[in-house]
């Protein structure tokens, strides 16, 4: 279903070049070509540029990062491990039989104000290949020492000791869950959001900041440059980082390639509207890269809007309705 607002958005421009063609065919005097010059004018009007009104959307609209969705090999072994070596919850599970698969819900508070995961176990698949270009989710604690003791005494693999990140101050260290995702754990003081981070590498940071400040009306929080480590992060979210879930995009010197894997999916962040937000999408997408991989409209049988998309380095992103989304919620109970 097109949306409502595509027409009303949309403002028609003629382009310069053909207004020079015209001015050029005029001049030479010659009625003939500047009735086509005329002809011309009327099919170029017809290309359109967005209006700031839509283009300000996703900076106006209600956006949150409800959940990251990725592939686990066993369901209930990663549930044991985020809540035993964690102190995760587990918020809801539900099996789709017909489409074998199962997900579990997980994270440190309700999914209407929480970041959470989602984890997907496809029936019968044990195992993923998590690819060069994710990079870690991480948790905020405010002892990291602490945190990486009790991992190991519950079995867990600590694949980065507690200590000062190097070229930095922060106190850091890094958890493997079963599957090989990394979790990087960070000391930091008590926070609303200890699901503080989702961490990706791009091949180019400055067009990756325009498309998700552009697509996504996100702010860059932080950006970080440690040439003597050759890389540069960039923290971009709608909140503070020690506020609220931030996408971290790591830009390493001379690197612009990454595996994808098949192991992790996608982020889903809320929007009010799918559709104004799917045009959105689709102008920055013709502008930067990326494209649209789910037109805008409800999910067959949950009835959800979403509309899905990929950066251009093909990370994949879905905007899901803010009301349906708290319907679904209220549907578990
Ligand atoms: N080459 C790194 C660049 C990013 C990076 O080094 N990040 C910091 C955390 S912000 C880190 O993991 N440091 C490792 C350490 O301090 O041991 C990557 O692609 O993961």
């Amino acid at each position: 279903m097109a949306s409502p607002v595509t027409l009303t958005h949309l403002k028609t421009v003629v382009q310069p070049v053909t207004l020079l063609k015209v001015i050029h065919r005029f001049s030479i005097s010659r009625i003939y070509y500047f009735t086509l010059s005329l002809v011309d004018m009327a099919e170029s009007a017809a290309p359109a540029v967005p209006s700031d009104e839509l283009l300000e959307w996703p900076k106006k609209d209600k956006r949150r990062f409800l959940h990251a969705v990725y592939r686990v090999g066993d369901l209930d072994r990663t549930i044991k491990f985020y809540t035993e070596c964690f102190g995760m919850k587990l918020l809801r599970k539900r099996d789709v039989p017909e489409e074998k698969y199962a997900n579990a819900f997980l994270g440190f508070g309700p999914e209407d104000s929480h970041f959470v995961v989602e984890l997907t176990y496809n029936y019968g698949v044990d195992k993923y290949d998590i690819g060069s270009g994710f990079g870690h989710f991480a948790i905020a604690t405010p002892d990291v020492y602490k945190l990486a003791e009790d991992i190991k005494s519950k079995g867990g693999t600590i694949t980065r000791e507690p200590g000062p990140v190097k070229g930095g101050k922060s106190v850091i260290a890094f958890a493997k869950d079963p599957d090989g995702y990394l979790f990087e754990l960070i000391e930091r003081g008590p926070t609303p959001e200890p699901l503080c981070q989702v961490m990706l590498r791009v091949g180019d940071l400055e067009r990756s900041i325009k498309f998700y400040e552009k697509a996504l009306g996100m702010k860059v929080v932080k950006k970080t440059d440690r040439p003597e480590q050759k890389y540069t992060i960039a923290m971009l979210g709608y909140a503070e980082e020690q506020e609220t879930t931030v996408l971290e995009l790591t830009y390493n010197y001379g690197v612009t390639e990454y595996t994808k894997g098949n192991a992790y999916a996608q982020l889903a962040i809320s929007t009010d509207d799918v559709y104004k937000s799917g045009e959105v999408v689709n102008v920055v997408t013709q502008e930067l890269g990326g494209k649209i991989t789910r037109q805008p409209g409800p999910i067959p049988g949950i009835n959800t809007k979403i509309v899905s998309f990929v950066d251009p380095d093909g990370w994949k992103t879905v905007l899901v309705d803010n009301q349906d989304f708290l319907k679904e919620l209220e549907k578990k109970d």
